[in-house]
């Protein structure tokens, strides 16, 4: 009788342990897996995202190549305002004045090009490649 309740007692001791470690795990984990923002403007891009700059009429890198789910940004260093567009309607930028930046997320493997919608002989590409792992 007195064994099944110490049996008891411990057993709502580790249970109580545990809880509280996983609840920990999770309020860890809260912060860094906090889901990509899908607005298309982004204030502070991510480290890891990858950037197109432009630049006297053109888009630096031309080609981009990306894994999907990349976060690419494109910065106007231009003096004049630039403006970014897919040719498949699939993202389109507000009118860029000079530091203004455009973010998009390339979820679906394919590429993608795009123009300035004002200069549309300024064009550039990105091409995405289906992830290697689901991080
Ligand atoms: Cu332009």
């Amino acid at each position: 009788m007195s064994k099944d309740f110490m049996r008891v007692r411990a057993l709502v001791a580790s249970l109580a342990l545990l809880s509280g470690g996983v609840a920990l795990v999770a309020g860890g984990l809260a912060l860094p897996t906090a889901p990509q923002a899908q607005s298309a403007e982004v204030a502070a891009p991510a480290a890891t995202a990858t950037e197109v700059r432009i630049d006297n009429f053109t888009f630096s890198p031309a080609a981009l190549t990306v894994t999907a789910g990349t976060t690419v940004t494109w910065i106007n260093g231009d003096d004049i305002p630039h403006a970014v567009a897919a040719k498949d309607r699939s993202f389109r930028s507000k009118t860029l004045d000079t530091d203004d930046r455009f973010s998009f997320v390339f979820r679906m493997p394919g590429e993608y090009d795009y123009f300035c919608t004002l200069h549309p002989h300024m064009v550039g590409k990105i091409i995405v490649k289906a992830g290697s792992s689901p991080s």
